[in-house]
Formats: C-alpha cells, sequence, structure tokens
C-alpha cells in the first residue's frame, strides 16, 4: 500500500485528491491547518472525513515539518496548502511569501534531508504568468506575476525545479489553470456567482456584486485536475506541466451560464462601474459592479496549452465551463433548498 501525504487536505483540491487516492488503495495522512475549529466540510461532503489519518501542519513551522517528514516514509507529498486568495494577498504579502514560497523549500529540504526517495508535487499556478504575452501559455511562457500571491508562487516553483535539478529529487510542478467545483471557496469569482444566483433564483433577490466582469479565466472542474496531480508522480521522471482546458470565458460570460442553468435570464446594461444584469423574469437586478472588489493589479486573461500533459500524462479534462457552471449552480441551489 502506498502512503501519501497531502498538506492543504482540507481545502477544494485536497479533499478531491484524498478522495481519489483512497479509492486507489493509498494510505492518505492528511495535514491540516490547527484552526479554532477543524474545517472538515469538504471531506465531510465527499464522504472521507474518516478515512484518512490527520495530523497537525502549518507550512510555516519547521519543526512541526521536520518531524512530519523525519518519522514517515510517505511515497508521495502533494503540497496543496496555501494562502490562496489571490484577492487578500495584497493585505497579507509576508504571510503569503513565507507560506505559499518559503513554506515550499521547509517541505523539500526535510524531504532532501530524510527521505529523498519521496515523489513531490507542488501546487503551481497559471497566476505567476500574470501579465501575458504570450496566447496561449505552456511551460516555457516567461513569468509576470501581478500579484504578491503570485510573486510568491513563483518562489515556489523555481525552488521545486532547483531542488529537483540540485539534488536529483522526484519534485514535480503541476502550473495549473483556474479549476472550480461545488467545494470551491466562497471568495472566488465563480462560487461566489453560483451562491449569489442560486440564492436570487430561490426569491431572494440581493444582487451580487462582482469586481472586473472583464477579466476572463480558463476554468476546468477540480476533479478532473487532481487526477493529473497523481499522474504527474506516476511518471519514472519528473517534470513541470500545465494543466488547462484551452478554452477561456469571462466572468461575464460564467454568470451567464450560471444563470441559465438556474432558469434566469440576464440582460446585461451600462459599462465599467455602472455595468449591471437585470433577471428580465422578476425585472430585479441580478449583478451589479461593486468597485470595491476591484484588485490594485489585475490579470486580465488566462488561455493554457495543456499538450505536453495530454501527450506525456494522457490527462484530458472532461468537464468544460457551461457544464462546470450549471454543476456548481445547482449544487447551490439544492444546498440554498436545505
Ligand atoms: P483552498 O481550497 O484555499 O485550500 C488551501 C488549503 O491550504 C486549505 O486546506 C488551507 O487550510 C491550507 N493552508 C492555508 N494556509 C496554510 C498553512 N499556513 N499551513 C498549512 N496549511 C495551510 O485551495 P485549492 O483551490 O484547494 O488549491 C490548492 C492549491 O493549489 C493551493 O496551493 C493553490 O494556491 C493552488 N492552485 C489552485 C488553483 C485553483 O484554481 N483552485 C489553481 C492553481 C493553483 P485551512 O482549511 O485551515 O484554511
Ligand atoms: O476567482 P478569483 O478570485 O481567482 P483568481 O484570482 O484567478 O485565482 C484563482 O486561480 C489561480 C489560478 O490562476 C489560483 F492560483 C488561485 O489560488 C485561485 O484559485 O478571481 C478570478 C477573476 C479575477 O480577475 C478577479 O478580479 O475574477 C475577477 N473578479 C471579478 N469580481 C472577482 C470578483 N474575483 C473575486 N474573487 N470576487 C469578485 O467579486
Amino acid at each position: 500500500m502506498k502512503r501519501a501525504l497531502i498538506t492543504g487536505a482540507t481545502g477544494q483540491d485536497g479533499a478531491y485528491l484524498a478522495r481519489l487516492l483512497l479509492a486507489k488503495g493509498y494510505d492518505v495522512t492528511g495535514a491540516i491547518r490547527r484552526n479554532s475549529q477543524p474545517e472538515m466540510v469538504r471531506l465531510e461532503k465527499l464522504g472521507i472525513a474518516r478515512e484518512l489519518r490527520t495530523v497537525d501542519f502549518d507550512l510555516s513551522e519547521p519543526n512541526n515539518i521536520t518531524r512530519l517528514i523525519r518519522g514517515n516514509a510517505f511515497d508521495e507529498v502533494y503540497n496543496l496548502a496555501a494562502q490562496s486568495f489571490v484577492g487578500s494577498s495584497w493585505e497579507q504579502p509576508v504571510y503569503v511569501a513565507d507560506v505559499n514560497g518559503v513554506g515550499v523549500v521547509r517541505l523539500l529540504d526535510a524531504i532532501r534531508t530524510y527521505t529523498p526517495q519521496t515523489r513531490f508535487y507542488q501546487a503551481s499556478t497559471s497566476e505567476m504568468f500574470g501579465l501575458v504575452r504570450v496566447l496561449p501559455q505552456d511551460e516555457q511562457t516567461p513569468f509576470h506575476p501581478r500579484s504578491p500571491y503570485g510573486v510568491a508562487k513563483v518562489y515556489g516553483h523555481h525552488i521545486t525545479v532547483n531542488y529537483r535539478e540540485s539534488f536529483g529529487l522526484h519534485a514535480s510542478s503541476g502550473i495549473l489553470f483556474n479549476h472550480e467545483s461545488p467545494l470551491r471557496g466562497t471568495e472566488f469569482v465563480t462560487r461566489k456567482i453560483t451562491v449569489g444566483l442560486a440564492r436570487f433564483a430561490r426569491g431572494d433577490h440581493a444582487a451580487v456584486e462582482l469586481g472586473n466582469l472583464n477579466a476572463k479565466r480558463d476554468w476546468g472542474f477540480a476533479g478532473d485536475y487532481v487526477e493529473g496531480m497523481w499522474r504527474m508522480l506516476q511518471q519514472e521522471s519528473a517534470d513541470d506541466y500545465v494543466l488547462a482546458t484551452g478554452v477561456t470565458t469571462s466572468i461575464r460570460e460564467f454568470a451567464g451560464f450560471a444563470a441559465e442553468a438556474l432558469g434566469l435570464d440576464l440582460e446585461w446594461s451600462g459599462a465599467d462601474e455602472t455595468e449591471q444584469a437585470v433577471d428580465r423574469r422578476s425585472g430585479k437586478v441580478a449583478v451589479r459592479v461593486n468597485p470595491a472588489f476591484y484588485r490594485p493589479a489585475e490579470v486580465d486573461l488566462l488561455v493554457g496549452n495543456a499538450a505536453k500533459a495530454r501527450a506525456r500524462l494522457g490527462w484530458e479534462p472532461k468537464v468544460d465551463v457551461r457544464a462546470l457552471a450549471a454543476m456548481m449552480a445547482r449544487a447551490d441551489y439544492d444546498e440554498c433548498g436545505q
């Protein structure tokens, strides 16, 4: 039986990856940040909260990391833990650098020292491309991060490559484009939209307030992306891979897809700060712009080229953006009714 450690096991990806590895017969340890109350909701929703062992863990605490790695011979370590919300990274830039950047080398160095045979996955991100000049983005595209989150993740990516090249570790970096699900945090734009519009469709006619509607993202389904993470660690040699759908969609269009799945009919009017969408059926404003959600620097457009992952890992995304929006909107509609 293979032994895997997942940091960030309480997060969206951690929950789906834990389910995948358990189904494959792994012995799974979930490294969980000590909060006033353990955040087990996602693992409970997937019905696996009792199936993995858990350990207290924080990426900013080196002693904790060293003890965990030294005392266990994990076959695979998936480093998914991070402060993952870009929007708040301007408010906590030093903490984000420590957790998302330096935290990666704490883990890698413990592996190098105590269990160099362990295979390592780093959760890198399309946010590293930032101000893009190349369409679509692939493993060779230069980085130009636009947020403290992205800057810290660039360090995490490069130190993963460096430990692979310096010490021969089987360390891979997955450069994943946005991936969502009904387990997505409600602060991220897709879930904010699906929760807000589901409530609206249930008769709570408060408009969903959003920032930049023109930004475009390459959105896939998180369940597909954790399969790609696992495949990276099954390769003979470690490498870096982009996972993406190759399709980019604006925030406005995503809201339209979610609305459509909920039986709402949005009519957009205005521009920039005065833009809004009225639901033709109720005549009420369902979406409006609130500049408070604009970011100090924006990533305007992301679209990925996952040809390498397709060719070498046999990985394909299975859920398109319209189906994804519908899946999330319907799940939120059902949850609102409970
Ligand atoms: P998420 O839902 O926000 O989960 C993040 C996890 O990290 C949570 O379990 C959180 O624990 C944990 N964490 C935060 N700070 C920590 C710390 N100091 N020490 C230990 N654990 C800590 O994020 P996700 O969407 O699953 O993303 C997983 C990873 O992939 C992240 O590294 C993210 O940056 C990266 N990524 C995500 C996407 C995407 O579109 N989802 C795309 C590219 C890369 P709590 O429950 O205690 O908060
Ligand atoms: O949903 P978001 O907050 O995701 P963002 O910033 O793309 O980051 C996510 O994907 C990254 C991969 O590229 C991950 F690395 C990262 O951890 C995270 O999972 O925002 C998406 C876009 C942005 O352009 C933002 O300005 O939506 C725009 N937006 C417009 N209104 C909004 C809102 N974003 C949020 N969160 N809330 C709004 O009201």
